[in-house]
Order: C-alpha cells, then structure tokens, then sequence
C-alpha cells in the first residue's frame, strides 16, 4: 500500500487515562440530558452557530471520503410554510392510512400526529439530502459508497453539536420526503434522508416521560 500521500497526524490528543476517564463520563452526562423536543420558540439563532454545527457534521467518517451529503439550511419563513404544508399532507395520509395499528400504538406515548407547527415556529430547519451519486462537472456519474451509513454518521454528528452548542432538535421523518428536492430545488441525485428542526426549545417545554435502555441492555463485552 502506499502511503507516500500521508501526513503526520499531529492533532490526536493523548490523554492521561484519569483524565480520559473523566472526559468520558462528563461527555456521556452532556449527551444524556439532550432531548428531542416538539414545539420550539421562534427566537432567532445566530447563523454562524448553525454553520458551526454543519461543520462539524462534515467531518464525519464516510466511504472513500465522498462525502455523500447536502445540507439545505431554511430559515426563510415562507418557505417554512411551503414545507410545512407539503409535510403535513404526508403526515394526514401517514395517520390516518399507511401506519399500521402496530406502528400508532409504538408512537401513541410520544404524542405525535400530523400537525407539525415546529416547521414553521423554529428558526432553523436543516434539510439533510444523501447523495446516491455523484456529478461530475461532465456530467458523468461518480460512485459513492456505503451513502447510508455516511449520511447517518454525519446526521448524529450534527445532532450532537447542535445540542453542544446548546440548542434543541427533533429529528422529523414525513415519509415519503419527495417534497423536499421540488421545495429546495435539488438534483436527482440527492435523496432526502431527514428533516432536523434546530431551535430554542419553548419556554417550560414537556418531554416525555421515557428513558434510555441500561448499558448492559445495549452493549456485550466479549
Ligand atoms: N413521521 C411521523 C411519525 C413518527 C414516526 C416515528 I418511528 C417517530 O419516532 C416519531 C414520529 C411524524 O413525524 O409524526
């Protein structure tokens, strides 16, 4: 294999293990109070916080580096209103046709239906697009790998900086999500993979009440 390309990595960190052990925990206690919220404040975020996040978004692992993603950022109120629009009709069709009773019941404790105000209410809606391709300037198609799995990394890289920085989420699925490419005008190579809702949450916002599964219920070590 040659690496005559390589650089030395010179930004990794070693730390002493005490202090490994402590950045681990308060790390894990900064990310287990984050909470998708529901309904969020109108009050404006500055852009650069946004672009920060995204940043960090960016440098997520991904299949031969191709880094398969868009990410068309909305704060323009109107076009808030077109997605909320576009989205809500998908959801009336998803409640009240495509779930399966199954599938109502699983979501019955997290007191979701079709009416989604936090698309127009948050300042920030962050339209995720995976790319199942690439163009090159030819016009000649680029193959990327593993787009999911990229895409996803990316999307929890972001979620946990957003959070970082202090602000709240909610990772919102209408499905199908077609809208989204003739609302933002994006090419067929790009597929929707989420709609991320970025804001303040509202004043005295609820949760609900759920907790997560214990290590031991997630993890094995062998
Ligand atoms: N997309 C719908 C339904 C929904 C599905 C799951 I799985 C959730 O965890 C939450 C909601 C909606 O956004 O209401």
């Amino acid at each position: 294999m040659s690496r005559s390309n390589f650089i030395p990595h010179t930004d990794y960190k070693r730390y002493p293990v005490k202090e490994m052990r402590q950045r681990a925990r308060s790390f894990y206690n900064e990310m287990q109070r984050r909470r998708t919220v529901r309904d969020f404040s109108d009050e404006d975020v500055p852009r650069e916080i946004i672009e920060d996040c995204l940043r960090t978004a960016g440098t997520a692992p991904n299949g031969a580096n191709k880094q398969p993603w868009h990410f068309s950022v909305v704060s323009d109120p109107e076009v808030q209103k077109e997605i909320r629009e576009a989205a809500e009709e998908e959801e009336r069709e998803f409640y009240e046709n495509r779930a399966t009773d199954e599938w109502l019941e699983a979501l019955a404790h997290l007191g979701t239906d079709a009416n989604k105000p936090f698309l127009e209410d948050a300042p920030y809606l962050i339209a995720i697009f995976s790319k199942s391709y690439g163009l090159k300037d030819d016009g000649e198609k680029e193959t990327f790998y593993y787009v999911k799995e990229s895409v996803g990394i990316a999307t929890g890289m972001l979620i946990t900086a957003i959070h970082n920085a202090g602000l709240a989420s909610l990772t919102h699925t209408p499905s199908p999500m077609g809208f989204l490419n003739d609302i933002l005008e994006r090419p067929k190579n790009e597929r929707a993979f989420l709609l991320l809702v970025v804001g303040y949450p509202k004043d005295d916002v609820s949760v609900p009440d759920i907790t997560k599964k214990p290590l031991d219920e997630i993890a094995s070590f062998v």
